[in-house]
């Protein structure tokens, strides 16, 4: 196994904090038997669980109005499996990248599954973008990819899907994520139905050409590009669409493309009731498709989230959606925030396993509001620290990943070893 942090620096920062955790742990593990949990089987599901690290989300991102990025950005798609492999191999919980075509395309693909697996990553979702155009490209995007009013732009939009299709194919994926920017600026501008109605039929053609064993998730947003109308804007419209597309195809949730407010935990609710939740991209925001780090803003509305998640898992073996981290990190070391956020999801995802639902079902049905209550903030105020750490370290990360990183001088090396890329758009929008 490949790792890029040399293992004698985690193992020396584990033994400073391994006598601290010791005790922690074992505080905590008699604080939850009192309350019938066994704290073994909550550490074992967060070892097990396991969140996408977004190819893109590992260089510097940016506003349209500029871009800071720090030195040793990945100069390429294996410069960013090596910076993904930082982050799985002290944080080991995101043994998957989910990569973005056309900008992690390669000649060979094999040898990019290969050199992943060396870092111990598989490959998740496979995304396409037909929100932007590439140089050599026939038709524009401008006005459309999918549901455009021309037909030969829409037949390139669906090629191109299909061929990121045959990409994860060889990379061992089994999903393909669709999002498209397609809508409208200018009331009129667009007929509504007839986007709609493109938005089926190149989608039927993109499902046609999928594996047996794949699934093809829908991903809805209210705007942005497209400020006056979105052709697939919310939950209704994405679910109405995979119900129509068919068995294999899914919706996936982002926590950023809602409208202000919406109770996200209740679409989780609803689209699990549908059996159509395929996935979720995690970040948080403070206004808009903000990408901020996961947790970072409206913690407590993560930890509602991951409590219908586990519930859905509760009432529903097979519910297996995929996890991904979609964020943009504008002023933090894009490695930091990742394993920041994977740390933080990992917690709120053991806070939730903490929910007793015998216990909130009968208040519920007692019609006790405040008990109700009272059941989810007793797990969500547990500090669940030692049990996501003991994770960690039991399956040879970093107690504190971020201490472990700082330590190991990545960032100074991969600075010195990688000459700067610029201010080029490294694929982040
Ligand atoms: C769109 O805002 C989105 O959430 C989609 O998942 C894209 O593929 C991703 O961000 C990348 O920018
Ligand atoms: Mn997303």
């Amino acid at each position: 196994m490949r790792t890029p942090i040399d293992p004698s620096i985690v193992a020396d920062q584990n033994e400073i904090r391994a006598a601290e955790l010791k005790r922690d742990y074992q505080y905590l593990g008699e604080k939850l038997a009192r309350q019938n949990i066994n704290i073994e089987t909550i550490k074992n599901k967060i070892a097990e669980f396991s969140v996408a690290i977004p190819s893109w989300g590992v260089g510097t991102g940016g506003t349209r109005f500029a871009r800071f990025p720090m030195g040793g950005e990945p100069r390429n798609v294996f410069e960013k499996i090596e910076d993904c492999g930082v982050i799985q191999q002290l944080s080991k919980t995101t043994n998957t990248v989910s990569p973005h075509f056309p900008w992690d395309n390669v000649d060979d693909f094999n040898e990019l599954r290969e050199y992943a697996a060396a870092f111990g990553l598989g490959f998740d979702a496979v995304n396409s973008n037909t929100f932007q155009d590439q140089k050599e490209q026939k038709h524009s995007y401008k006005f459309g990819s999918l549901t455009h009013s021309d037909a030969a732009t829409r037949q390139q939009a669906v090629d191109h899907n299909i061929e990121v299709i045959e990409a994860g194919k060889k990379l061992g994926s089994k999903a393909l994520t669709v999002w498209v920017g397609d809508g409208s600026n200018f009331a009129g501008q667009q007929s509504f139905t007839n986007a709609f109605n493109h938005y089926l039929d190149s989608n039927a053609k993109i499902y046609a050409a999928l594996p047996d064993d794949w699934q093809m998730f829908l991903e809805h947003k209210i705007f942005e590009p497209a400020f006056y109308s979105t052709v697939i804007q919310d939950w209704g419209s994405s679910l109405l669409a995979a119900q129509t597309l068919g068995e294999k195809c899914k919706c996936l949730v982002d926590l950023g493309h809602h409208a202000p407010n919406v109770n996200i935990e209740m679409i989780v609710a609803r689209l699990h009731h549908a059996k159509k939740l395929g996935g979720f991209h995690f970040n948080d925001s403070k206004y808009g498709d903000d990408d901020l780090d996961s947790g970072s803003i409206n913690p407590f509305q993560l930890f509602l989230i991951f409590n219908e998640l586990v519930e859905a898992g509760a009432r529903d073996a097979q519910f297996n959606p995929a996890y991904m981290m979609d964020q943009s990190h504008n002023v933090t070391d894009p490695i930091e925030s990742l394993m920041n956020s994977a740390d933080v999801i990992s917690r709120t995802y053991a806070r939730a396993l903490l929910v007793d639902h015998k216990l909130l079902n009968q208040y519920q049905e007692e019609n006790d509001a405040l008990m109700a209550y009272n059941t989810l903030r007793s797990a969500y105020e547990t500090d669940v620290s030692a049990i996501v750490q003991q994770a960690r370290l039991e399956q040879g990360g970093a107690i504190d990943t971020i201490a472990t990183y700082r330590a190991s001088e990545y960032r100074k090396k991969v600075t010195e070893a990688r000459p700067s890329s610029g201010n080029a758009s490294s694929g982040i929008v």
